[in-house]
């Protein structure tokens, strides 16, 4: 592979999206509510008190969804499956209305031609499991395999691509040491059992995928990764900026892919980082088939006490641009994290599971959206991306983040991440500049790239 041409032709080019941020209808068919349905109907908490109700209605108009996919060029769909739509109490019987979505779903996707990429779970527990501990509870790691189990069981011949956990960094970052996702804690004593609880789900879902047989199909771990630098050379900047990358980037790669957590993590959380049981660890290195990575931005840091969990600011690189999120764009470092993963981890399967960019569109009445600052982000971050691959890195595939504007969190609707906009109050989807440019991307196989 070179730095200009083609893209392999067994290339996946994607687009992903979340069930809570798009589907709508959460209670839906005997659907229990998740954590999220219960956090964003306590007030204070999203942005104009907005929430996952009805969000793009893809529950209801995802064959129009999978159409407008097939008709971009899509070749793979990465969305992720509503663990209390199947398991409404988290365990137990299952939903069958609801797990029948997934398959229908799956179903039209591969009559489409689209590969169906099932994430396990990004971030919605139901609200059952929440109220008995939630991931702070040993026992989440079970509750969650079995529900993986459920699912292999019913969906595995539809379905060739799995990840089990979407971002757990985010998991544990956002839902215990900022408080800004449920359940809403500021707890550092709790956050280190959280993460080896994830890690333990995410291990014994994969040993159930090995032990459910068929054979058939592939399953990762889906990271956030942000590239660290010091704001100086000055050795308290430099170490600031390895504990914040260890945080960050090395607090779940390490110990899937290497066996054993940083060092910096008991620098980071002090005495409330415990020795876990060497069982637990090799139970952690449980092998993966691919590793999907979500790039978005890098930071640059600065050792400061009073700052973060890490003792580290991020220091605001003024000059450079920005998305609507206060993310610097930074295309280098998409490259730098897929060769960085590559030098420490070694040649694994890699996809880029998410990659793309909020900024403020034009009205949504329009017919079109002439949203070049998003086309140009996605055109660097992708010739980025060819530049990784031909100094070597195995980059199976490429998802936009995201194929609908959604609902994004904490900011409700107010940040849009679409190739294709949605007019919230009509639900009409408007494919954006830079969904056709990212279509005569797919249909030139990348070649349309070069300048
Ligand atoms: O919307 C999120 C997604 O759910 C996880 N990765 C980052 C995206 C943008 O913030």
């Amino acid at each position: 592979m070179s730095e200009s041409g083609s893209f392999p032709s067994a290339f996946l080019w994607g687009a992903a999206t979340s069930a809570y941020q798009i589907e709508g209808s959460p209670l839906a068919d005997g659907a229990g509510p998740s954590n999220w349905h219960q956090f964003c109907h306590e007030p204070g908490h999203i942005e104009n008190g907005e929430s996952g109700d009805v969000a793009c209605d893809h529950y209801r108009r995802y064959r129009e969804d999978v159409e407008l996919m097939a008709r971009i060029g899509i070749k793979a769909y990465r969305f992720s499956i509503s663990w209390s739509r199947v398991l409404p109490k988290g365990c137990g019987t299952v939903n069958e209305k609801g797990l029948e979505f997934y398959r229908r779903l799956s179903d039209s996707l591969l009559e489409n031609g689209i590969q169906p990429f099932a994430t396990l779970y990004h971030w919605d527990l139901p609200a059952a499991l929440e109220a008995r501990g939630g991931w702070a509870h040993p026992d989440c790691a079970h509750w969650f395999a079995d529900y993986a189990l459920v699912l292999f069981q019913r969906l595995r011949d539809q379905i060739p691509y799995w990840a089990t956990l979407n971002e757990p960094w985010v998991v544990v970052h956002a839902g215990y040491i900022e408080g800004s996702h449920p359940p809403g804690l500021r707890s550092p004593a709790t956050a280190p059992r959280v993460t080896h609880t994830l890690l333990r789900g995410h291990a014994l879902a994969v040993q159930a995928f090995r032990a459910e047989g068929s054979g058939h199909g592939q399953i990762g771990l889906v990271v956030n990764l942000e590239p660290k630098r010091a704001a100086s050379s000055d050795p308290a900047d430099l170490a600031a900026m390895e504990r914040a990358h260890a945080y960050m980037n090395r607090q779940f790669l390490d110990p899937v892919l290497l066996g054993a957590y940083p060092d910096e993590m008991a620098a980071v959380f002090g005495r409330a980082w415990p020795r876990f049981p060497d069982q637990d660890m090799r139970l952690i290195r449980e092998p993966i088939d691919f590793l999907g990575i979500n790039y978005y931005s890098r930071s640059v840091v600065r050792d400061d006490p009073a700052g973060d969990l890490c003792g580290v600011s991020r220091v605001r690189q003024a000059a450079a641009e920005h998305t609507a999120m206060d993310w610097e764009v930074f295309p280098e470092g998409l490259e730098s994290c897929l060769l960085w993963v590559r030098r420490r981890y070694g040649a694994l399967p890699l996809y880029v599971t998410e990659n793309g960019a909020a900024f403020e569109d034009a009205p949504m009445h329009s017919t079109a959206i002439k949203d070049v600052r998003r086309l140009d982000y996605l055109r660097r971050h992708l010739l980025a991306a060819r530049r990784a691959m031909a100094a070597g890195v195995d980059l199976r595939g490429y998802f936009v983040w995201s194929l609908l504007d959604n609902f994004e969190w904490t900011h409700g609707y107010a940040k849009r991440f679409g190739i294709v906009g949605v007019d919230f109050p009509t639900q009409r989807r408007i494919l954006k500049d830079s969904g056709k440019f990212y279509s005569d991307v797919i249909r030139s196989q990348g070649a349309l790239l070069d300048p």
